[in-house]
């Protein structure tokens, strides 16, 4: 048995950031799937295995850093805080970029896709003071970009959703954006099959979005 278990949905991007870091590290880890709206008791009573259970993506990420080489955060103290900094911004950025999927009318989606390109102009020139790529912090891979892929990606899915044409404004975060997408690491599953169960996901809320998703295209789950 696996030392690591993620338990998680299968369309997660928060768990999706620390599977990530197992794979960068190459640990063993369990990846667990259940269903949002049938949580098995094992899950709901939190620690079946009375292990330590950790919650809160970021906070596994650290953990992760702290117990097990190769450390992915930066050496120098200044460079590690700048990093967490950058860490601390996801949930904006990430509620930025899928509120166009929670939208349940075209006005509501409309404003959602107006309000994206706020933290993508903050993410370009956090990105540009940086480095020169391809990563967040330059050649080396780090939490940052394990934290910001799965809504680069969720940006990338949507966009191809419905075209919302913001990254190509802002050039260093689209070369960002590619650089964690092209690593194995950031990929629970293969990536086609993956977009396929995201747009199925998509279309089953049923918000304004998901009469743009094609049929043919839904994955059967
Ligand atoms: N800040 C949390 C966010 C986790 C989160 O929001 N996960 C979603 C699924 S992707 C969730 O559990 N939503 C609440 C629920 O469905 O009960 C983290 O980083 O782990």
């Amino acid at each position: 048995m696996a030392k690591y278990m993620l338990v998680s949905f299968k369309t997660c991007p928060w768990v999706q950031r620390s599977a990530s870091v197992l794979r960068e590290k190459k640990v063993e880890f369990e990846l667990r799937h259940i269903e949002s709206d049938n949580r098995p008791d094992w899950f709901l009573a939190i620690s079946p295995h009375r292990k330590v259970s950790l919650f809160e993506s970021n906070a596994i990420n650290e953990y992760l850093d702290d117990t097990i080489a190769p450390r992915l955060h930066p050496e120098a103290p200044i460079e590690r805080a700048i990093n967490r900094a950058w860490t601390d911004y996801v949930p904006t950025f990430a509620s930025a970029v899928t509120a166009t999927a929670y939208a349940d009318t075209e006005a509501e989606y409309n404003k959602a896709a107006e309000g994206i390109p706020v933290p993508f102009e903050r993410l370009e020139k956090a990105v540009e003071k940086q480095n020169s790529g391809p990563f967040f912090n330059g050649a080396k891979y780090s939490l940052v970009d394990a934290a910001y892929a799965p809504f680069l990606q969720r940006y990338v899915f949507l966009d191809r959703v419905k075209r919302l044409g913001h990254i190509e404004k802002f050039p260093r975060l689209k070369a960002w954006c590619a650089a964690p997408l092209d690593r194995d690491s950031t990929h629970s599953f293969p990536p086609d099959e993956f977009e396929a169960m995201y747009r199925s996901n998509l279309k089953r809320r049923n918000k304004w979005v998901s009469q743009f998703i094609e049929p043919e295209r839904a994955a059967a789950e």
